[in-house]
């Protein structure tokens, strides 16, 4: 049981006339951590009006005991941490300058929909833009539907850059297999760009239990991660080179008739043009190409073959331009393989008949923006399957976003809301971000902290913590479904984005806007909860008990469900990527880090890779937090041995990044170590000190993405752009 820290809690307590709370007793709710999009099922303690204790619940289908001292630690410090803000402020002098003045929820709330509706008034609806991380959670679809309450299609989510590349190769596909991986059950684990001990402790205590079951464990990383220490067999390849590897194991299994023909008979299309698409890369082809041995991928296609096998990938293998081909590389493999939803195979999402997903609320007509206007959206015209009407979740493509903002291109956008994201250290590029944040005519800003972002902002609304909330979510691993439920009232007076659209609607309909209310016909959370568990049959009060709830499904019922595609079938020919004159087969392209010529190599010659997950942080989060910091004080960047001696740098040395599309520089501490390839700088991601002068506080010092382009090569698809496999060099402070 971890005990939180508190602050000066009781001094915010009397402040805000919360004293009664402190008078009640212990309680504890079966809740849900939803820091990040694991989901860790927890008993959440709660004394005196504050959580004292967090205990994972063993019993949750999902995270099974799994935790971590993110959701243990960092939330609750971070709700109860002295510089949380908990009033909403308005900017007085100049935008950046860090001057605020407290305003009441009133006057915030007016403001806002004055703002919006001037600029809406000014440049049309088009020129109003949110953002938010992703549409996984409530804020998501809130955020998205005030938008179009607005009338505006327009919104940001950082999927581009975070799981976007693998969830349209997925639709694309049709396998609909997000984090349906069944370790529990399988007998091998092929683990893609993932490094589960970091990023996911519920993935990493299930692949170590495999393990001790006797499954075989396969991580194909250019780090040892500790995946790649326990398994038994580890693939080092050159970044962004993991297709040849998925081909070549394709043309293996297909040539050694090692795959499941009665799937591939029943349920795949194209199956004739993938086997010609793979005939060339044989395992030596590709081995050349990824500097991996010919025989370990032999040795991994014959163990995957032999099954039931699940596909456990990550953030190593997406967010980069040939993302989508590289995940189509290893889908296709799962579907001709027959590891598509069996037992210890890649379960398909299931979830309760009746129960309505985030996602799904976002596809529903009745929420949506005449076609016309949706097909306006920013980024429909060149990425069509990730921006506007047929888009995946319908928002916009973020680069192009900024680039309006700054140039009044396609249109100009003047306003924007943003909220659940920390764009200015997490969006490549940060002092573009920066200028084009500083160019707007009104930013509003919803956060826990003064961040980069909300310092550049109009307006700050004070946001709810995970410890206040309250949040359905169907966990595919479960399955099950999840709740977040709070511990105690919100502090001060923060409220959640649900509750902050609601009120904006209700403002917009007072100034005869009807409209905007059929966007938004909730009027409080537990309305909106109930909606999305429709007539699922899921008893709302046994979920709160428990804190999640199973359902009954069924694997395997592909002639009941069929498939999401064109032709109804798993498409390893894409009739979709056809239609768009894409190469409708998986395949190999080189970035440009791979393709670099004698010149750049010269001037630029190591790899950038960003992005390794550290424990103690979520992206830009806790960075304010005592522990966390004596834990990882400082941003680090791994270089091997050679590497570090050819430079002449040693453990503890800062040094300078420069990429070649070189906006700027990012200085980062040397660790010398061969957990990381020759040539390589691995580094992580969302660096700044909330201590170091605003407004940027560090964003343009210590963050990565001040030295990355969002300028660069895109997938065709999601329009990602590369955050690892960027020429760069290395240069003393
Ligand atoms: N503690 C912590 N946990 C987190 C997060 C966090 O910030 N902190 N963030 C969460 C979020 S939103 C995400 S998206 C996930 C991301 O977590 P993961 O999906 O695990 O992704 P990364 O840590 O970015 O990279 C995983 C591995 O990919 C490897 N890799 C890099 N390039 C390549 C390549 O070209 N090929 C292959 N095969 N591997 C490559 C890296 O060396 C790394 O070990 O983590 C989630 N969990
Ligand atoms: N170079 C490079 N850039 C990257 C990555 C990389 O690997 N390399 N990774 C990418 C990935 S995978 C991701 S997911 C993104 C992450 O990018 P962000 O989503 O911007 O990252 P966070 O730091 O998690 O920022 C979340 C912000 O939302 C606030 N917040 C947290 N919880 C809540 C909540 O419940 N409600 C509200 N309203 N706000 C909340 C926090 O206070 C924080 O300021 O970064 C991407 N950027
Ligand atoms: S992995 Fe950690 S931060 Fe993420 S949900 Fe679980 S406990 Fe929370
Ligand atoms: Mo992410």
């Amino acid at each position: 049981m971890a005990k939180t820290q508190v602050n000066d809690l009781d001094a915010i307590f009397k402040v805000f006339g919360y004293d009664r709370y402190m008078k009640t007793k212990s309680t504890t709710v079966a809740s849900t951590c939803w820091e990040c999009s694991t989901h860790c099922g927890g008993l959440f303690t709660t004394e005196q009006g504050r959580v004292t204790g967090i205990t994972p619940n063993i019993k949750h289908p999902a995270s099974r005991g799994a935790f971590c001292v993110k959701g243990l630690r960092g939330l609750p410090e971070l709700t109860y941490h002295p510089d949380r803000i908990l009033r909403p402020m308005r900017r007085k002098g100049k935008r950046g300058q860090g001057n605020w003045q407290t305003i009441t929820w009133d006057e915030a709330l007016d403001e806002m929909c004055e703002k919006f509706l001037t600029v809406q008034k000014n440049y049309g609806p088009l020129s109003l833009c949110g953002a938010v991380s992703n549409a996984h959670f409530s804020r998501g679809v809130s955020l998205a539907l005030l938008m179009r309450a607005f009338g505006s299609p327009n919104w940001m989510m950082n999927q581009d850059l975070c799981g976007g590349c693998r969830a349209l190769s997925d639709k694309i596909t049709g396998l609909n297999i997000n984090n349906g991986e069944d370790i529990e059950n399988t007998q091998c684990a092929l683990i893609v760009g993932r490094n589960p001990s970091a990023a996911d402790p519920t993935q990493w205590l299930a692949i170590k239990r495999a393990k001790k079951r006797g499954a075989k464990i396969i991580t194909i990383d250019p780090a040892r991660t500790q995946s790649a220490v326990i398994s038994d067999l580890w693939l080092q390849p050159k970044l962004g080179t993991d297709a040849s590897i998925a081909l070549a194991m394709m043309n293996w299994i297909i040539s050694k008739d090692l795959y499941d023909h009665k799937f591939v008979k029943d349920w795949c299309h194209g199956f004739q043009d993938l086997t010609e698409r793979v005939r060339e890369y044989t395992p030596e082809m590709a081995a050349q190409i990824s500097g991996v041995k010919a025989q370990d991928i032999i040795t991994a296609a014959q163990w995957y073959a032999k099954g039931p096998s699940t596909f456990i990938s990550g953030h190593g293998i997406d967010a980069f331009s040939a993302g989508v081909q590289t995940y189509r590389s290893f889908h296709t493999m799962v579907a001709i393989s027959g590891n598509l939803d069996r037992v210890g195979g890649n379960r398909r999402i299931k979830k309760p008949a009746g129960f309505t997903n985030y996602i799904e609320v976002l596809h529903k007509p009745e929420f949506r923006l005449p076609i016309e206007i949706e097909e306006k959206t920013i980024g429909a015209d060149r990425f069509p399957l990730w921006a506007g009407p047929k888009g995946w979740q319908t928002a916009c493509h973020n680069p192009s976003v900024i680039n309006a903002v700054l140039t009044g291109k396609p249109y100009p956008v003047r306003a924007m809301y943003v909220t659940g994201v920390n764009i200015v250290v997490t969006y490549p590029n940060t002092k573009k971000t920066i200028r084009a944040l500083k160019s707007l005519d009104y930013l509003c800003v919803g956060t826990h902290m003064m961040t980069p972002t909300a310092e550049f902002a109009d307006l700050v609304l004070p946001k709810t913590t995970g410890l206040e909330d309250e949040e359905i979510s169907l966990e595919a691993n479960g399955p099950c479904l999840s709740v977040v439920q709070p511990s105690h009232p919100p502090l001060g007076e923060a409220r959640s984005d649900f509750w902050i659209a609601g009120e904006i609607i209700k403002r917009l309909e007072r100034r005869g806007h009807e409209q905007a209310r059929s966007f938004f016909p909730w009027k409080t959370k537990r309305e909106f909860n109930k909606y999305l568990l429709g007539d699922s049959g899921i008893n709302y009060d046994n979920l709160l008990k428990k804190g999640y709830s199973r359902f009954n499904y069924e694997l395997g019922n592909f002639s009941q469900d069929g498939f999401r595609t064109s032709t109804g079938k798993i498409e390893l020919f894409s009739e979709t990527l056809n239609a768009l004159g894409l190469d409708p087969l998986p395949n190999f392209t080189a970035t440009s880090g791979n393709a670099r010529n004698r010149e750049l190599i010269e001037q630029f010659p190591f790899l950038l890779l960003t992005g390794a997950r550290e424990k103690a942080y979520h992206h830009s989060r806790f960075r304010e937090q005592a522990w966390a910091r004596k834990v990882a004080p400082d941003p680090w960047v791994q270089l091997h041995p050679d590497t570090a001696s050819h430079l002449g740098v040693k453990t503890d040395d800062w040094i300078l990044i420069e990429t070649c599309d070189n906006p700027g520089k990012c200085r980062l501490k040397v660790k010398v170590t061969d957990e990381t390839m020759k040539g390589i700088a691995r580094t992580g991601m969302g660096w700044w000190y909330p201590e170091a002068p605003g407004p940027e506080h560090g964003a343009l010092d210590i963050n990565v993405n001040a030295a990355l382009s969002y300028d660069g090569p895109k997938d065709p698809v999601t329009g990602s752009s590369d955050i690892r496999g960027i020429p760069c060099r290395i240069l003393p402070v």
